[in-house]
Parts: C-alpha cells; structure tokens; sequence
C-alpha cells in the first residue's frame, strides 16, 4: 500500500477540509493556499501517488475527475469564463503531495501556462 497522506486522511474525514464534493471514486476540496479565487483540488479516494503509478483499471476512476471538474466549474460560476486543470507529476512537475490529485483553478485570467526559462 502507498504511504498515507494528508489527503488519505481528509477523504475520511480525519483531517478538516472544506469539502465539495464526494461519491465513491473521488472527493474534492478546496485548497489550503488558493492561487486563484476557485482553486479545489479533486482526488481519487484509492491512494495513487503519481501518475506514473496508474493503471488500466484506474480508467474510470481518472475519468471521474473530469466530470467533477466540470461540474465543480459550473457550481463555481466559472464554466463560461473558463478554468485551467492541472496534474503534477514528481519533483519536475512542482508535487509536493504524493497521492494524485487534479487542480481545478479559475476566476480570474490565468494568463500563460507555463514561465519562461
Ligand atoms: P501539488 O503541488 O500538485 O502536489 O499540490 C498540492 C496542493 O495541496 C497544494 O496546492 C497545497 C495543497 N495542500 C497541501 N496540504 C493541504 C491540506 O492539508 N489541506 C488542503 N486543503 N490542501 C492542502
């Protein structure tokens, strides 16, 4: 089994977070240091540290994410002005927490996606 996480602990409701949305796949809550005025973070609730770790059978999991994301965004009013999501991977990629998890972060102009250099 992969190492428990914070994130392990706020899907069962062992750590305070302000949770979105849960079902039986994912959960989603909002992040401890916002970047933007929506930034939530969506977590498949199986423990998969990267996205190196996927596997086939994790497809509908994954897929999950991207529904939610989608309704997230329309219950954030942010669907129409748009949003940006994100999945970091490993040290290169900025994770600083090892169970997969996708951003969803919007309300303003998020201006280019990646910085120069
Ligand atoms: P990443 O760099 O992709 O691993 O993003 C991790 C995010 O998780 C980061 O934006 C801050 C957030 N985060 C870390 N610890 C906690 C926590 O205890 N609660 C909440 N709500 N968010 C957290």
């Amino acid at each position: 089994m992969p190492q428990d996480t914070i994130f392990s602990k706020i899907i069962r409701r062992e750590a305070p977070a302000d949770i979105v949305y849960q079902d039986e796949l994912v959960t989603a809550f909002r992040d401890i240091h916002p970047q933007a005025p929506t930034h939530i973070l969506i977590v498949p609730n199986k423990p998969i540290p990267t996205v190196n770790e996927v596997e086939p059978e994790d497809e509908l999991m994954l897929g999950r994410l991207f529904t939610v994301a989608q309704r997230i965004a329309r219950a954030e009013g942010i669907a129409d002005s748009g949003y940006r999501l994100l999945v970091n991977c490993n040290r290169d990629g900025g994770q600083e927490v090892y169970h997969l998890h996708m951003h969803i972060v919007g309300g303003r102009p998020l201006g280019p996606m990646l910085q120069r250099g």
